[in-house]
């Protein structure tokens, strides 16, 4: 097995890179790839057939951000709240110049309204699929076509719980889909009333589409918001709260002159076809914006007062990484000038840190990451500010070049400091906010406070508890129309497996495994497991990490930056690197609860999770892997044990 870290021949000899409605082929990677011969039949990476969509150039800055809205019960269940929330298709002004864009939305609305829930309340959802017959964007038919019923009338939806630790039969699976009023559904639907236990720390976590193969066209439409679990452990710590707590979804997207959304129907590409024709539509191997969207707004402003506020960001973009500092900005110029205040990290994908972690560089956010942050505005009354990405679209993390920025989003957001008359010390700022009473009343005492030093006792999961450990590879090959398709694979099929292979990660509830990402392609993939937080043990070179070996050898491995520590759903993993993850499948240590079932991981970018980098898992009742660790159908399994419970 001493091969298995070698790249196969041929493989990943060019990178096909799409742009709005182009193409651009990138040359590998020089350092992890120096040893392979690109086949003859390639063409030479040329950057001048290049043609990208603009948008219309929109004066920048002039909307305020908008606050999501916060969707209330429409009723009880079992004696808990239940929601009815729907998708529909409607009309949001995305820019102050644009006409209405034709988007979707949940409860009318994109992004979405948060949900505001609490450890220890479950709630019920029906997530009600109201949405025309026709998808709004251009969808490719011909990916996993066997399995996927296209003729069938009306758009496929089904809202996946992003971090929840929940039952698999409301955890929204990609083949748990339905049509609207469930007039067809998918394979693995189970039921219309999802089940969120909410047994788990506060966290930001999110919702968004999950449909099998058309979920990059159904979260571009705008199906994806905010779903904040709260507690009274992070109460306690009186962090900015109300009109000073922000969530803010970070996106990209391209529109027409007409306010269209648009999105690539093809693949508009001479080279990387080696005389095949694409089908079209084709799914793009990945889609970059060239606008700023933040809460639903084309190129938003956001007003502050000089005091802390704490932002909960969320990276909602179909493929774009995000590394995020706080610049100065002279508006009148355009011209960006020192460093800003330190974004303050408190918290991850799964809940708070153990402290607060100060990001000494930028802060890199994957497709579906998100980063709780304070930031002190204090010292910055009356100063305009710019959220500044660094990240070029074709995210590489300490490999990525110029060259790689095809589609360049630099500029995602102004923050205007209020100058420090009045507003400033919280005590009158409040009422013209439009905020209630009450909440007017709780907000202002911690805002201005320091962010306590302990935020919550996260216990560690330590490498000598692993009962399993799991080599996997992310990679990619060509199909038959010449088109890129990302994979996921194991060591027993390091070249990749299609999603609807049979499961071959089947953990046993209780136990604890070691999940090591090897990443084969030549380019940073935000990994993400469904039902669990995970623990990031390290990263080391491809070359140096032999799989073989019993023993991982950790004065070998990069440690965690620290605010990767905590629990994590994403975690990203370089290109030529190995990312080993420490997963605990159930409750631990108080905090997470027992789950089995089926559920999915999968890179995170969603146009790779389309076409094919996402991979089914069984978690197994400890019972059942004692008799019987041969796979079995799990709603088989899942039945005899609850039959045998009864
Ligand atoms: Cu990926």
């Amino acid at each position: 097995m001493s091969d298995q870290a070698e790249l196969p021949p041929g493989r990943l000899s060019r990178r096909e890179v799409v742009l709005a409605t182009g193409v651009a082929s990138v040359s590998a990677l020089a350092g992890c790839m120096s040893d392979e011969t690109p086949p003859p039949e390639q063409e030479s990476p040329s950057a001048s057939t290049v043609t990208t969509h603009s948008s219309p150039a929109l004066e920048r800055w002039v909307d305020e951000v908008p606050r999501p809205g916060v969707v209330d019960p429409t009723d009880e269940k079992d004696g808990q709240p239940y929601y009815e929330i729907e998708m529909t298709e409607i009309e949001q002004q995305l820019h102050r110049d644009l006409p209405p864009t034709t988007v979707w939305g949940y409860d009318g609305q994109f992004p979405g309204p948060t949900i505001e829930a609490r450890q220890g309340e479950p709630i019920y959802v029906r997530w009600q699929n109201k949405l025309p017959d026709e998808h709004l964007l251009p969808v490719d038919t011909t990916i996993h076509s066997d399995i996927i019923p296209y003729e069938t009338p009306g758009v496929r939806t089904v809202t996946h719980l992003h971090g929840g630790n929940i039952e698999s039969e409301s955890d929204g699976k990609s083949q748990a889909w339905y049509t609207r009023d469930f007039a067809a559904t998918g394979p693995e639907f189970e039921q219309k009333d999802y089940y969120y236990v909410n047994d788990q720390p506060a966290a930001t976590l999110w919702y968004h589409d999950h449909a099998l193969s058309i979920t990059r066209l159904n979260v571009y439409a705008g199906l994806a918001g905010f779903y904040l679990l709260r507690s009274d452990e992070e109460d306690a710590l009186e962090l900015p709260q109300g009109e000073y707590e922000v969530p803010l979804v970070l996106q990209d997207r391209s529109v027409t002159d007409d306010g269209s959304l648009f999105y690539p129907a093809a693949i508009a590409d001479e080279q990387s076809g080696r005389g095949k024709s694409h089908p079209e539509p084709s799914i793009v191997p990945e889609f970059y914006g060239d606008t700023s969207v933040v809460n639903g707004k084309a190129w938003t402003r956001l007003s502050v007062d000089p005091t802390t506020y704490r932002f909960r960001l969320l990276n909602g973009s179909n493929s774009r990484y995000y590394t995020l500092t706080l610049l100065e900005y002279d508006e009148s110029t355009g011209k960006t000038g020192n460093e800003g205040p330190a974004l303050v990290q408190i918290g991850n994908d799964g809940g708070l840190l153990a402290e607060p972690v100060p990001v000494d560089d930028r802060l890199e956010i994957g497709s579906g990451q998100r980063a709780d942050v304070v930031v002190d505005f204090s010292e910055y009354a009356g100063e305009t500010l710019l959220l500044h990405n660094d990240a070029p679209a074709l995210y590489r993390g300490d490999m990525s070049s110029a060259d790689d920025d095809i589609v360049p989003l630099h500029e995602i957001l102004l923050v205007d400091v209020a100058d420090g008359s009045g507003a400033a010390d919280g005590s009158g700022a409040e009422d013209a906010t439009g905020g209630t009473t009450e909440e007017s009343e709780a907000a202002p005492e911690g805002t201005t406070e320091a962010v306590p030093n302990e935020l919550a006792h996260v216990p560690e999961i330590s490498l000598e508890d692993v009962d399993t450990k799991r080599y996997l590879t992310l990679t990619a090959d060509e199909d038959e129309h010449g088109r890129m398709v990302h994979l996921l694979g194991t060591e027993d099929e390091p070249d990749g497996l299609a999603v609807d292979d049979p499961v071959t990660e089947e953990p046993t509830v209780g136990d604890t495994e070691l999940w090591s990402f090897a990443n084969l392609t030549d380019m940073s993939h935000p990994m993400h497991l469904h039902l669990v937080h995970f623990q990031l043990l390290g990263r080391q070179p491809l070359g140096e990490y032999q799989s073989t070996e019993d023993e991982l050898d950790l004065d070998a491995l990069e440690s965690p930056k620290a605010y990767e520590q905590g629990w994590n759903d994403v975690i990203t993993v370089h290109p030529a690197e190995v990312v080993h993850i420490l997963v605990h499948f159930g409750e631990y240590e108080g905090v997470f609860n027992d789950q089995t079932g089926m559920y999915m991981w999968h890179c995170h970018m969603v146009e790779h999770e389309d076409y094919d980098m996402m991979r089914p898992f069984a978690v197994r009742p400890a019972s059942e892997s004692e008799k019987d660790p041969a796979s079995e159908a799990q709603t088989e399994a899942e039945t005899r044990v609850a039959s045998e419970s009864d």
